[in-house]
């Protein structure tokens, strides 16, 4: 520990407990304001008409009807706004070479995904304004849609005829290359003659990020500045972007995000919709709202994941991993997004996981199609990266006969060996799997499970019992500048945050990170509390908008405690130190003769003392103060972090499998994760078990299906299979620590581990109930026909695509098609 860390441990009686959260308060009776809410005078509404088709020229548009509709006050059209739209923004070019198409929020002339916007139509109320949308009359020349991944790799059907590829961007990362290892040709080449080769090809599903509340803005132009209020994760950068693709100052701008219904990576955006409720507020000069219906937030709010990764591990006879190559599609849909780009090299990290690979090879194709565009969903590269290794890896121990979980600790890095550079090279600060995995094993009754399920093999049980590892670990905290900027990311990685002592001695705080679901309120409060030994009561926690939080890059990868709240330290640490001469000039003695604990600046050896709420009053009449100081105890601070922050967990899942019906149900959930040091162990339960049921639901229930012609098919929440907490079970969470060392408290993130954790540990439970069956994958999610169609492939006597039985093979830099020949591994 050091001496700061010392001190904070000392004086902590905050951090570590069970506050509820502040904010549930107003959110729970109804006493917020959502930005649908809003209402302001004269306020017109938007509704958009989206094209049907997802590749289609747009060939005429006849507005006359709805121009005449009743309280219509505008209809225009990409035409109508002309050069003036420029392109949305991308953050993140991986490569200065990617091809990315313009990006217009209302193209004029060619339509590139269905639910893209044609036209826009200005009411004085919604509804008005939704009906006269359906007057529009559009005619469109259909082209041909680039749907299938590895079709459009192959460049089969152009999604921008003007580009003359699909492929957007090649990314490769080699260990050889970057000396951080060995050649992983060569591990392979060995382990074929002398060792084992497991080669897979495991498809990440399309998933939607379907938050509670969905996206809404309106705009207020009338001021000195244009406000905007958006459902948002990241006002801060929204405030830049707006600037930076409107000409309009960034000082003239503010936007607040108010309280917001969860946003799950899906938030993470800068709108088409966004772009444009400001552009038609200020060209008309009145306020402006518009907030998407339930199928819009489906159709058009970005999706997530979409990739096929080919997987290559070689390994010695023992099980000794050697070499890990990875060959990646990523989907990026009809645009490159935000941060869109990036996501899938974010995995390139974190594929060789917690384990000692001596050699790392990771190549990655991002590829365009007629889909909505994809970009972070909870995890973001990491869950991909995830799901892989740990199939892998239990693909590796049924090969050997081994125990999972034994073949896991023979690889992975042990606690004595941190700090620990990895394959990827990065530098682990901190972990203890081997704590972990015991705590994991012991709660989940891991050998008597294995004992029923094997009663259950040899009874030839109907429904069948699976117990699936997962063993997992991610880097979070975004993160490091200068490793963003080598990433050829556009932003920075830091955190702002500033603390006021008030006049009364009460505590005022803003922090850039931008919680929408998080209770930062609540958790902030108490790191605060703590540090200044001030009452948790006594602080306020103020975000989400540009004016207040005038400095900040938001939240997202799970960052805002290990960034924000270390900024939120360092802060309050300044304004200890500017109380403290203020204390010695109170007291009449000297500032060296000053300790400061529980909120109080005490003369050493004597029981003289002052509490800095005392101290902030005398500040605020300024009748006796020092010379020289200046008075106010205020203070900010930007902290940029030096390295990530490496959660790890075990999560341990049992499911029983019904071999003739194919349905799969959950028996039990254990999972041990390691995040350092807890500030509100009641928020972390919460944190754990919302990213539970979400990696869950990847595993078995949610995917956003299209048909050949780009239409979206699962659209609704019928056939899109969101869960509720009546499909999953009661998890048994717990923890072990090993506290980071890259951040002041310790603490490493947890918003997303549940779901990075949870997606592998439920598939290598379905795969492991029916592997004696002779089924070695099942393609997510593991619905029940594709449970049964996996059993009962051998009685039809061949193998089924769907479950991944034979699964197709492609080579990403061509997207060409073979066959992956499971025992030899070679291209048949
Ligand atoms: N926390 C803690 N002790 C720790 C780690 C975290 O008490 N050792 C607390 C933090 O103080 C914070 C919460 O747990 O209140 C989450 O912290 P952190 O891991 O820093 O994650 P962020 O606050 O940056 O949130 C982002 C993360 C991401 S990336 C997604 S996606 C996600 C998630 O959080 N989306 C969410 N959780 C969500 N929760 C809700 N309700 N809604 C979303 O949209």
């Amino acid at each position: 520990m050091t001496a700061t860390q010392e001190r904070g441990a000392e004086a902590a009686k905050e951090i570590g407990r069970d506050r509820r959260r502040k904010e549930d308060q107003r959110l729970i009776t109804g006493r917020t304001r959502w930005t649908d809410n809003i209402v302001l005078p004269g306020m017109l509404h938007l509704a958009m008409v989206r094209s049907p088709f997802a590749h289609a020229t747009i060939t005429s548009i006849d507005k006359s009807e709805a121009e005449s509709a009743p309280n219509v006050v505008a209809v225009l059209t990409g035409a109508d706004l002309g050069e003036s739209q420029g392109t949305l923004i991308n953050a993140w070019a991986i490569t200065p070479d990617q091809v990315a198409p313009a990006h217009p929020p209302m193209p004029s002339d060619r339509i590139s995904f269905a639910g893209e916007i044609v036209a826009v139509v200005v009411a004085r109320s919604a509804a008005e304004a939704r009906d006269a949308a359906e007057l529009v009359d559009v005619e469109y020349d259909e082209l041909p849609a680039a749907v299938d991944l590895k079709a459009a790799a192959r460049d089969e059907v152009l999604a921008h005829p003007d580009l003359g590829t699909n492929k957007s961007a090649f990314w490769k990362f080699d260990s050889a290359e970057a000396g951080t290892g060995g050649d992983v040709d060569e591990a392979i080449a060995k382990a074929r003659e002398s060792g084992v080769v497991i080669e897979r090809e495991y498809r990440q599903q399309r998933l939607i990020p379907a938050f509670m509340e969905p996206r809404s803005v309106v705009v207020d132009p009338t001021g000195e500045q244009v406000t905007m209020w958006s459902a948002t994760q990241i006002p801060h950068i929204l405030r830049f972007a707006l600037a930076a693709t409107t000409g309009v100052p960034e000082s003239k701008i503010r936007v607040i995000a108010p309280d917001v219904g969860g946003g799950f990576g899906g938030k993470l955006q800068t709108t088409p919709e966004e772009w444009l409720v400001f552009a038609i507020s200020r060209r008309l000069g009145k306020p402006v709202k518009y907030t998407e219906t339930r199928s819009e937030s489906l159709m058009v709010g970005h999706h997530g994941r979409d990739q096929w990764q080919k997987l290559t591990l070689a390994a010695e006879k023992d099980g000794s991993v050697t070499g890990l190559k990875v060959e990646l599609l990523a989907d990026l849909g009809s645009h490159v997004s935000l941060i869109g780009g990036g996501v899938p090299v974010l995995g390139a990290f974190m594929f060789n996981a917690i384990y000692k690979f001596p050699s790392y090879q990771f190549n990655c194709q991002t590829v365009l199609t007629n889909k909505t565009w994809t970009d972070a969903y909870r995890g973001a590269g990491r869950p991909e990266a995830t799901f892989a290794i740990e199939r892998l890896m239990t693909e590796l121990a049924a090969e050997l006969d081994m125990d999972p979980l034994e073949l896991r600790e023979k690889n992975w890095i042990r606690h004595e060996e941190f700090p620990f550079t990895t394959v990827a090279g990065l530098e682990y600060d901190t972990g203890n799997y081997e704590a972990a995995t015991a705590r994991a094993k012991e709660m989940f009754g891991y050998d008597e499970l294995r004992a029923e399920q094997q009663r259950r093999r040899e009874a030839g049980d109907p429904v069948q019992l699976g117990i699936g590892v997962s063993t997992f670990t991610e880097m979070c905290g975004l993160a490091p500048s200068r490793v963003l900027g080598q990433l050829n990311y556009g932003a920075g990685g830091w955190e702002h945050a500033s603390v006021r002592m008030l006049a009364t001695g009460k505590v005022e705080v803003t922090t850039g990170a931008s919680a929408h679901g998080q209770g930062h309120e609540t958790a902030f409060s108490q790191i605060v509390a703590d540090r200044l030994g001030v009452p948790f009561e006594d602080v306020e926690v103020l975000h989400g908008d540009t004016q207040v939080a005038q400095r900040g890059l938001d939240t997202y990868g799970s960052r805002s405690l290990v960034v924000g709240g270390e900024a939120l330290v360092r802060a309050a640490d300044k304004v200890i130190e500017k109380a403290r001469p203020i204390a010695a000039h109170l007291l009449e003695a000297s500032v060296d003769d000053l300790e400061f604990s529980g909120g109080r600046f005490s003369v050493r050896g004597t029981d003289q003392g002052v509490g800095i709420a005392e101290v902030s009053t005398a500040v605020f009449t300024a009748h006796d103060y020092p010379e020289g100081i200046e008075p106010q105890l205020d203070s900010d601070a930007t902290y940029d972090p030096v390295n990530f922050n490496y959660p790890h967990g075990t999560h341990l899942c049992a499911m029983e499998v019904d071999t003739e019906t194919g349905q799969v149900t959950m028996r039990k959930y254990v999972c041990v994760d390691d995040i350092g040091t807890i500030i509100n162990p009641l928020i972390v339960s919460g944190q754990v078990h919302g990213g539970l049921v979400q990696g869950i639901a990847q595993a078995l229930w949610e995917e956003a299906v299209y048909d050949d012609a780009g239409t979206l098919v699962s659209g609704s929440f019928t056939d899109y299979l969101l869960p509720t907490a009546a499909d999953t079970i009661s998890f048994e969470i717990d923890h072990t620590s090993s506290p980071s060392i890259t951040n002041t408290l310790g603490t490493k993130g947890v918003g997303e581990a549940g779901t990075i954790a949870s997606t592998p540990a439920v598939v290598n439970a379905v795969v492991d109930a029916v592997r004696h069956l002779g089924v070695e994958d099942i393609q997510m999610p593991c619905t029940p026909e594709r449970v049964w169609k996996a059993v009962h492939a051998r009685d039809a006597g061949g193998s089924d695509p769907t479950t991944g039985a034979a699964a197709p093979h492609f080579d990403p830099s061509t997207g060409m098609d073979g066959t992956v020949d499971r025992t030899t591994g070679g291209a048949l």
